[in-house]
């Protein structure tokens, strides 16, 4: 086959938002309702595109499972970029963001998945042996998309058929399949240890847990998800508002309580579940290293007075980045403490985010994944 007659990866990740977004929407209806707030609050703002923009975000169980995931997504032109380390936050998990890394491949489709890894390291022994057995008997991928996978890694791509293909199957990777993997004395024995590690291990394959759309206006859709009867997170995670927006706000509908069926030796019975959820992000400029020093000492603080709000002094301080023209570039990336503060707001845990010494580890994060992960501030740096 040649060169010429494969769908470009970019196009690829967009058929694969599409089809992620259409599932979602039929799987959590309140999605829907998300949808349309955003949809309506980006028709008054220029320069937002009303969908399209979005993140999701998926925990996997284990190193082939990332390393699998890591070569899926390479075929849709998603690359791993920064290490986040959850520990920090009491969370026995560890993630990257795989995102585009170009221009282009933004413009045509800046869809990205925030991807954690279970820290099976964390768990007490007993419990991390069924765990690991667990995870050891399930997999993710059909025999149809891991031949496609082959088949692109070897051509160099997929044509627009095979493509079509390979999208339908990556997708049901991430479906919500409500007929458990373990049994509910192992689901509740898990649920004791880490309501995570419950959500990890219990099921048939990594459901994406939410999606994120991108609004123009983050306060003012948070009024509109209360009014519309969404049960909101009650704090927007991020720096506060400002004239210059800057790097991340987030905020989040209450994850659902879903009919899940365990297995009995005689049949089935029914349990719930909590764990899937919407999300919406506003996105302000990329920050240096030193910018990004100067937010992370103003959250410490929760005072953001010292943080200059005029595009003018970011630029003279050399706290954001700018381009030739001159405007200030988007932060693509992620916020580890946002981060935490969303994983546990959809876990129903307290949304206090106690710090415990980190004991994450990039390297064995790295090796499960197969390469190193990208540096967020190399990417901004360059795209200047
Ligand atoms: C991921 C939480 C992180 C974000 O937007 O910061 C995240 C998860 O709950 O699995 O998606
Ligand atoms: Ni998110």
């Amino acid at each position: 086959m040649t060169q010429h007659t494969f769908r470009h990866s970019d196009h690829l990740r967009a058929d694969f938002s599409q089809a992620l977004s259409d599932m979602y929407r039929r799987e959590v209806p309140a999605y829907g309702t998300l949808i349309d707030i955003v949809g309506r609050i980006n028709a008054s703002h220029e320069g937002i595109r009303s969908d399209g923009e979005r993140h999701g975000a998926i925990r996997l169980g284990t190193a082939d499972e990332l390393s699998l995931i890591a070569r899926v997504f390479a075929v849709l032109g998603l690359y791993p970029v920064g290490y986040y380390d959850l520990s920090v936050a009491g969370l026995p998990v560890h993630s990257t963001a795989f995102r585009p890394i170009t221009k282009t491949g933004f413009q045509i489709s800046p869809f990205r998945m925030f991807t954690s890894l279970l820290r099976l390291d964390m768990l007490p022994v007993d419990l991390r042996k069924r765990a690991e057995a667990d995870l050891a008997a399930r997999s993710i991928f059909s025999v149809e998309g891991q031949a496609l996978l082959e088949q692109a890694e070897r051509d160099g791509g997929l044509d627009a058929e095979d493509g079509a293909k390979f999208v339908q199957e990556v997708t049901k990777i991430f479906a919500w399949r409500k007929h458990a993997h373990v049994d509910l004395v192992t689901y509740n024995a898990l649920m004791a240890e880490h309501p995570l590690i419950a959500d990890i291990v219990s099921f048939q394959g990594p459901h994406m847990n939410h999606l994120t759309p991108r609004v123009a206006d983050i306060d003012a859709a948070q009024a509109m998800m209360a009014a519309e009867g969404l049960e909101i997170k009650d704090t927007i995670e991020g720096p506060p508002r400002r004239h210059v927006p800057i790097l991340l706000r987030q905020t989040a509908f209450k994850a659902l309580t879903e009919a899940v069926e365990f297995k009995t030796e005689t049949g089935w019975e029914t349990a719930h579940h909590t764990a899937r959820f919407g999300e919406i992000e506003q996105r302000g400029a990329a920050l240096t290293p030193k910018g990004r020093g100067l937010y992370d000492a103003c959250l410490q603080r929760k005072d953001f007075s010292d943080f200059p709000d005029t595009e003018a002094e970011l630029k003279t301080q050399a706290l954001a980045y700018f381009d030739a023209a001159g405007k200030a570039l988007t932060y693509e990336d992620f916020l580890p403490v946002s981060a935490a503060g969303i994983f546990k707001s959809n876990l129903r845990e307290t949304e206090s985010v106690e710090t415990i010494a980190p004991t994450g580890n990039q390297a064995v994060f790295e090796a499960a994944l197969g390469r190193p992960v990208l540096d967020m501030f190399d990417l901004y740096a360059n795209a200047v």
